[in-house]
């Protein structure tokens, strides 16, 4: 065995963080890993050897975390996600090691361009959306913040789907195949490999002492096998960790088929067990019923309890003290059933009482709710469940019987109210409310922004309130302030670090310093020359990507998110189109210059997003090419929004389009990226806008619309979207139903008009559309000053001190998790001695 000392020295002298180690890396990984002269070497070599060089020097800082937490056995939270929408790797490695710069000057010395090798990376487009979003910003804030814990999800073989628009303007889904030139970050993990056991059925049987035992047996067997990832915190010595499972067929059921000489079918059913771990669901709604889904969702959850649980048993034989060892939250009810699954394992492998069994289950879990819309809470019809997890279905039943046994000895003779909060939806077909098992069996549950938590309260979990009021709480939703500022926006970084000095990015409440800048016009002056920078860059990129060219002087009005009703793209869009009738009606008309830039992806199945989309480039290809407009109005619809796209659109937005339903999104967080990143807000009270309107300050901050109240107010009573059907608006509605954007197929985009007024508008945009749009008016006067301008953009940044991820990561930490911070020890010798600036504060940039 070679010494810990000895590696050290080894560290110290190949993975310094000086230029001529990492030169002396990129050449050796060139050789050794690439087998590639430097002359023979292409782009994407260079990323690759770069990215090995990067994972090496985090390496030690890997294990070395582990160790101490393991030699500690610290608390641990794991966090468990079907989503993790993480993004490029490389660029983030390289600033949390402090090395972009010393990287950028060895790559231009060597005549390569910094630029292209960072492009080459593929992004881990492992999620949706939001929910997927905020694993990755909470995953990054625990190792920045030296908290123990760990990612759990699926490693897909394809994730979120690639969005390409057609030439008609409509989306077309291609394969997300991000693995097909390997993934230097992940590492593999053969050996790391469990059973999960799907379908079967149960006996019960008495064992030696005659105590009655379920056994679950005739089942089909996948195993799961780990993939590791690091997860750099920001200049510190922690190294987190994201562990994602593949599906492997286990080789006991191949050989079946082999043995029987069938190897075609063996083949057959080797890639029908893998297909568990394909693919990502591209939904952010229910995707009702599908079987596969299920089986996604219990893969994951049994292979990330029985590691849990092995972990434990390292120390531990008895379990009491889990809940002590493992913090484990439910990111939405996607991981439910590990609620049952540890019981399960408990009562049925590991022979605890039920009662003993259930005191220890409910104190590991935490649930976060992250949505209050009907038709995205999960449930399983209880046939689905029964031939899937037939222990399981009977697991919580029992779970349920007692649930209604501790609600009719509060409540006693309320038989409405056990139907409304049993397990079991009785109303039509029996179906199984995986909400309710999250809230049964979690000691915290938690909404996402103040007024969503207030909602969960006294709507959709108003009878698990009643029943468990101390177990809710709000913590609102943050960002990681490394990447959506610092990585994304390094022009303004530095402006940031010149005014509040460099601990800013792991101390974000040190932007309230900047408040009194907002009255600098030297200080303003700055500001807009990083925006209008920034801003002519995403102008080439958009000229390059799409071919529209945009006045990079025009107000750049931004709504990237998901296609949604709720999200209300088609309000945006009904607004551009009145704008373009003014101009044509009155084509001298003085107006602020516009361009409206538009991201975001539609779930496969949902229509009217599409059809949403479809709608936005019929809108462009008229209004871009109208020469009454004269540049005054321009519409940029940019394909493939995820993570990467985010990053170039962020730093050169001016008006952040936050305008959903009231009462719908949960909480945003691309609201807090855009504000962060000196755009003002146009938004209604709904989610997250609400605290961020009370950061910044309402004079600060355009607000318009129904209220959450008057939006139920006005469902209750009746709403009536013809009620709204005239002047600009109709006048709009019926250009768009009559074919104006769509001459070769006039009836095209019909159903989307047919929405808003025979089909009751769900969403209330003519209710809210005159607010709206009156709203806009004082955008564009507002917009006219850029000084005004200006110091509301520079006392948005100052305000986004709350929404840093680490501050929502420390709440979950003290009131959920009850976690605390481990001490990594510096490693002294590696780094240090090749790079003495190393030893400086953490806050380092
Ligand atoms: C469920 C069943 C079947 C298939 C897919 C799904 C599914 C997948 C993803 C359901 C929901 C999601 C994602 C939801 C989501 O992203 N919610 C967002 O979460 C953010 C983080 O809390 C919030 O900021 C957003 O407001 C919320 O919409």
């Amino acid at each position: 065995m070679v010494s810990r000392a000895k590696t050290r020295l080894f560290q110290s002298e190949y993975l310094g963080l000086d230029s001529a180690s990492l030169r002396r890396s990129l050449a050796l990984r060139l050789t050794y890993s690439l087998a590639k002269e430097q002359t023979a070497a292409t782009v994407h070599d260079w990323f690759l050897a770069l990215a090995y060089a990067v994972r090496d020097r985090l390496t030690d800082r890997w294990m070395d975390t582990q160790r101490v937490h393991e030699e500690m056995d610290a608390k641990q939270v794991y966090y468990l996600s079907l989503e993790f929408l993480i993004g490029r790797s490389l660029t983030n490695g390289l600033i949390n090691l402090g090395i972009l710069g010393v990287v950028r000057d060895v790559l231009t010395e060597a005549g390569i361009s910094p630029e292209e090798v960072l492009e080459m990376e593929c992004e881990a487009g492992l999620g949706n959306g939001g929910l997927g979003r905020l694993a990755a910003c909470f995953l990054d804030s625990l190792a920045t913040l030296n908290l123990p814990g760990c990612g759990y999800g699926i490693r897909y073989e394809y994730g979120i789907f690639t969005q390409r628009i057609d030439e008609n303007g409509a989306q077309i889904e291609h394969p997300d195949n991000w693995l097909r030139y390997g993934n230097p970050w992940e590492f593999p993990r053969p050996e790391i490999l469990y059973t999960v056991r799907f379908g079967g059925r149960v006996v019960e049987v008495r064992d030696e002492g005659d105590v009655p035992r379920s056994l679950w047996v005739d089942t089909h067997d996948v195993m799961a096998m780990a993939y590791d990832m690091p997860i750099p915190g920001f200049c510190g010595p922690t190294v987190g960790s994201l562990r994602l499972w593949s599906a492997k067929a286990s080789r006991d059921f191949d050989l079946d088929y082999f043995n029987r000489g069938d190897y075609i079918r063996a083949v057959e059913e080797k890639n029908a067990t893998e297909n568990i771990s394909r693919v990502l669901y591209p939904s952010d709604t229910t995707d009702v019923g599908r079987k596969l889904r299920l089986r996604q969702q219990y893969f994951f959850v049994s292979a990330s309890l029985q590691d849990i649980i092995k972990i434990y048993q390292q120390r531990h034989t008895d379990f009491e003290l889990l809940p002590e060892r493992a913090a484990i939250q439910l990111n939405d009810t996607h991981p439910a059933i590990a609620v049952a699954e540890l019981m399960r394992l408990l009562v049925d492998q590991y022979h605890l009482s039920w009662g003993r069994a259930w005191n220890i289950t409910r104190r590991c879990f935490s649930y976060t709710n992250h949505t209050l819309l009907p038709e995205a809470l999960e449930t399983w019809p209880v046939a689905t469940f029964e031939a899937l997890l037939p222990r399981h279905l009977q697991i919580i039943y029992r779970i349920n019987y007692w649930l209604l046994q501790e609600v009719t000895h509060h409540f006693p003779g309320d038989a409405d109210l056990l139907a409304r909060i049993s397990l079991v939806d009785e109303r039509n077909e029996r179906r199984l409310r995986m909400a309710h098992l999250a809230c049964v069996g979690s000691h915290h549950i938690n909404g996402v922004a103040a007024l969503h938590t207030e909602l969960m309260r006294t709507t959709i979990f108003a009878d698990f309130h009643r029943l468990y009021p101390e177990r809710f709480l709000n913590i609102t939703n943050g960002i990681t302030p490394r990447r959506w500022l610092l990585l994304a926006n390094s022009s303004l970084a530095v402006l940031v670090r010149e005014a509040v000095g460099k601990c800013w990015a792991t101390d974000l409440n040190l932007l309230t310093e900047l408040r009194p800048r907002a009255e600098d016009a030297g200080f303003r002056e700055e500001v807009r020359n990083v925006k209008r920078a920034n801003k002519k860059t995403l102008a080439n990129f958009i000229q390059r990507q799409v071919g529209i060219t945009i006045d990079a002087e025009s107000l750049f009005d931004v709504q990237i998110k998901r296609i949604h009703e709720y999200k209300r793209q088609l309000l945006n869009i009904l607004h551009v189109v009145a704008q373009y009738r003014r101009l044509r009606a009155d084509p001298g008309l003085e107006m602020v210059s516009r361009t409206v830039i538009f991201a975001g992806k539609a779930a496969p199945s949902y229509h009217l997003a599409k059809l949403t989309i479809h709608l936005i480039n019929a809108v462009a290809e008229v209004v871009n090419h109208d020469p009454v407009v004269g540049g005054r109005l321009r519409v940029v619809f940019l394909p493939n929004y995820n993570v990467t796209l985010a990053e170039q659109i962020v730093p050169a937005a001016e008006l952040s389009e936050q305008i959903s339903t009231a009462g719908h999104e949960a909480s945003g967080t691309g609201n807090m990226k855009l504000a962060l990143n000196g755009a003002l807000t146009i938004g209604t009270l709904d989610g997250a806008n609400i605290e961020i309107r009370d950061a910044v300050g309402p004079d600060h901050f355009f607000l318009f619309g129904l209220t959450a109240a008057e939006v139920a107010r006005l469902r209750r009573d009746g709403y009536n979207p013809w009620n709204f059907y005239e002047g600009e608006l109709r006048a709009v509605l019926e250009m768009i139903a009559e074919g104006y954007f769509s001459v070769t197929d006039p009836g095209r985009f019909r159903p989307l008009v047919e929405r808003l007024t025979v089909g009751g508008d769900p969403y209330l945009v003519l209710a809210d559309y005159a607010a709206y749009a009156a709203c806009q008016a004082r955008v564009e006067a507002v917009y006219r000053d850029p000084e005004i301008w200006t110091k509301h953009a520079i006392l948005n940044i100052a305000a986004m001190g709350p929404f840093s991820s680490d501050r929502a990561v420390q709440e979950y930490a003290q009131r959920v998790w009850k976690v605390t911070s481990v001490q990594i020890p510096q490693r002294g010798v590696g780094a240090a001695t090749t790079n003495p600036e190393r030893r400086g504060p953490s806050c380092r940039q």
